[in-house]
């Protein structure tokens, strides 16, 4: 079994740093290191900080001043004996003192495999195996919140509640089975129903959850767009409160997609600035070609945008071209931007809404560098993300934010249909509604791993998203 190899690697990202921190888990992994740290007492003491030297066995020559730590079987991270070593931060001496554990039998850990072993001793369950690789690549307030909850245990304990009322009913149904033969059927269909309609009801609610997690962990794409020369690369630098597209007055100034980051009511938005869509092709042919160019990626932008932004500039009249462009996008999530209010309107907010038939919140703004008016368009932003992540009537505290929870508890959801439907018909064949419960049960368990330690394509599908050390 691979758990008796010892593992080390450095877990700290390359480069020079403060400190670097080489980690070893495994039997051998306390002995390895009493052969390289002058002074280590013969009964040390767990969790405490060693100050001394690691030197090269071969030779005695000290390498580094180090502080180490010793966590015993049962009690450290991966469950198995553990050894971290704090070196200072470059790469050469934390790379040499990696080198003299390999030399002493440990072997490279692969990624996640601290945390592979942390699941396969019972430490974490894979929810909270899952929850370290999110934490770890948290990229906003909400991520962290999401992932430390589910570090936490909350996502298991709400499937293991499921969970225990699956047991239950599967005994129950099994009992009923085996009186069957002698005693004829004892069955009231309201035992069930009404347990497998809140377990449908609890399922549905996680389900649920899905849009709001998978926002929280990974953000939301917000996409600008609009003629060229309306304002979308100034409105775009006035979020972002720096200069990142390029600004002009020549129209198409921009071609390609400028994307940035920026967070906003603790979720991380991609802002995607675009290039301008216009029907006009330039006349000469290199141009009208880079325009086509131009407007292919736009669209695609689009396309996977969850938020649109149509900048409109209100100096200018409104063209055909716009108000076919809004057709385009108003089936997606949008706002309306009416840019350069510091200028004479050259059409009126009743025309707007006639041509676009739109009835909804119009936003004046002004992107302009040095008169910039932004708040709304932040505001909108703000509100469109609280109607993403709002938890309605009945939603439950706890979240999903994987498609691997999600596609798992969409086959509960189904199970648990097929089994309401067995029941809800009187009669329900028991060895069928058996079979249902089971189906459940091992969905369930597949969530949190309980029962799938040895199924090695599963943990090669969560511990591949982690980096080499955790
Ligand atoms: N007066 C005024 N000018 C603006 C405003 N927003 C942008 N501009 C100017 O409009 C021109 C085109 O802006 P740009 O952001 O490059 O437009 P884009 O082609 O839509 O990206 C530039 O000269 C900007 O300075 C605004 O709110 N008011
Ligand atoms: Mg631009």
């Amino acid at each position: 079994m691979e758990e008796n190899i010892t593992i080390a690697a450095i877990s700290t990202p390359p480069g020079a740093g403060g400190i670097a921190i080489i980690r070893l888990s495994g039997a051998a992994a306390h002995t390895i290191v009493r052969q390289v740290f002058r002074s280590l007492p013969v009964e040390p003491v767990f969790f405490h900080l060693y100050l001394g030297y690691i030197f090269a066995p071969e030779n005695r020559q000290d390498i580094d001043q180090v502080l180490l730590a010793l966590m015993p079987a049962g009690r450290s991270y991966t469950g198995e004996k553990m050894a971290e070593i704090h070196c200072h931060g470059g790469l050469y001496n934390s790379k040499k003192i990696l080198s003299l554990l390999f030399n002493l039998g440990a072997e490279a850990a692969s990624p996640g495999e601290f945390t592979k072993r942390a699941y396969l001793n019972g430490r974490l369950d894979l929810t909270q195996a899952e929850a370290v690789a999110a934490l770890i690549n948290a990229e906003s307030e909400a991520g962290l919140v999401a992932a430390t909850a589910q570090l936490a245990g909350g996502l298991a304990d709400f499937v293991n509640a499921m969970l225990l009322k699956i047991n239950q009913m599967l005994a129950a149904v099994e009992v009923e089975i085996d009186l069957l033969a002698e005693e004829g059927l004892n069955y009231s269909q309201s035992d069930l129903l009404i347990p497998l309609q809140k377990l449908e009801d609890n399922c549905r609610n996680l389900l649920n959850s899905y849009n709001r997690g998978r926002i929280s962990q990974s953000g939301i794409k917000v996409v600008l767009a609009g003629r060229p020369n309306v304002g979308k690369s100034s409105i775009m630098n006035a979020l972002l409160a720096e200069d990142r597209a390029l600004v002009s007055a020549v129209s198409g100034t921009t071609r390609d997609v400028v994307s940035a980051s920026l967070e906003i009511d603790g979720v991380k938005v991609e802002l995607s600035d675009t290039a301008g869509l216009d029907d006009k092709l330039v006349g000469d042919c290199p141009q009208a070609e880079l325009e086509a160019l131009g407007r292919a990626r736009t669209e695609q932008w689009l396309a996977q945008a969850a938020l649109i932004l149509l900048v409109l500039d209100q100096s200018h009249e409104l063209t055909d071209f716009e108000v076919e462009l809004y057709q385009k996008i108003s089936q997606k999530p949008h706002l309306i931007l009416l840019n350069k209010q510091d200028r004479k309107p050259r059409f009126t907010l009743t025309e707007l809404r006639r041509r676009f038939s739109y009835e909804g919140p119009v936003l004046g703004c002004i992107g302009a560098k040095d008169n910039i008016k932004i708040d709304n368009v932040v505001t909108g932003i703000t509100d469109f993300i609280k109607s993403q992540t709002v938890t309605g009537g009945g939603a439950t505290a706890v979240m999903i934010s994987q498609q691997r929870h999600y596609d798992l508890l969409k086959s509960v959801g189904s199970g648990l249909h097929r089994a309401l439907e067995l029941v809800e018909s009187g009669a329900p064949p028991l060895d069928m509604l058996a079979e249902e419960l089971h189906q459940i049960r091992f969905s369930l368990l597949e969530i949190t791993g309980a029962e799938a330690r040895d199924v090695e394509g599963l943990l090669d599908l969560v511990f591949s998203q982690f980096c080499v050390g955790k």
